[in-house]
């Protein structure tokens, strides 16, 4: 993995965002070194440190990916998958659609914010014990009425092709996304996920044909892929689960 063109940079110990990313460069075989886990978190801390020394344009907050030879780096998720997209040829050939698939990436970005503030809706600064009831609230209005306003509007986009994929017969970073966005809410709402999934035959469709491209199966069985857990932005707590 030495000679891996991308330098990925975010917290080491979870999948949080940088997971979009991950799922991503492995669905298209870009190889990546993952450098907060080769060493440790300080190391994070102290290369966006020394960006922001350089660069008027340091990353405000990770995960960003770094192209090795220039050393040119892009930090927010939906524009880390939409730059590999466009360097690695793997867009659509339809100017307009790819910029609707940035649309629905960065609608998935919101989903993803929605989904730390369910256990962290006061401060991300303030532990989950000391915002708890709020937590149970933003948890209550969550699953009932944002995860199907949202997932109405990505059945939607999938249920007008033919599929599985939502631009047609070649995967997208869309398609990558909502893998790892269903596998999120499994995790941190089984219950909820468990009673709406009928609802959403094509979001469940692309998640397992996600779960299928050669690349993220392999990545999926390794090491690489750490578990969910509760440092990350998919946590599971019983009580904001509903039954
Ligand atoms: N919108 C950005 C969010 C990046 C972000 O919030 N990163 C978190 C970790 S998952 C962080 O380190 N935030 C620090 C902060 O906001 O102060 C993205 O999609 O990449």
């Amino acid at each position: 993995m030495t000679d891996a063109p991308y330098d990925l940079w975010y917290w080491p110990s979870i999948q949080g965002r940088g997971e979009f990313a991950r799922v991503f460069m492995a669905a298209a075989g870009i190889a990546w070194r993952d450098r907060a886990r080769d060493s440790d978190a300080q190391a994070l801390v102290e290369d966006m440190e020394a960006r922001e020394k350089s660069s008027e344009f340091a990353p405000y907050a990770p995960p960003y990916l770094v192209d090795r030879e220039s050393d040119f780096a892009i930090a927010q998720v939906a524009h880390i998958l939409s730059w590999l997209t466009d360097r690695h040829d793997l867009g659509t050939g339809d100017r307009g659609l790819d910029l609707h698939l940035i649309q629905m990436q960065l609608t998935i970005t919101d989903v993803v914010a929605e989904v730390h503030d369910t256990h962290h809706p006061i401060a991300g600064s303030l532990y989950y014990d000391d915002q708890k009831d709020a937590a149970a609230q933003a948890a209550k209005s969550f699953r009932e009425e944002r995860i199907p306003k949202y997932f109405d509007h990505f059945e939607a986009a999938y249920s007008k092709i033919d599929g599985p994929f939502v631009a047609g017969e070649r995967w997208s970073h869309v398609d990558t996304s909502i893998f790892q966005l269903i596998e999120g809410l499994r995790y941190a709402f089984p219950n909820r996920m468990k009673s709406v999934e009928s609802d959403y035959p094509h979001l469940v469709a692309v998640r397992d044909a996600v779960a299928r491209i050669d690349g993220v199966a392999a990545y999926l069985a390794s090491d690489k892929r750490l578990a969910f857990n509760e440092d990350g932005i998919f946590r599971h707590y019983e009580e904001l689960d509903g039954k």
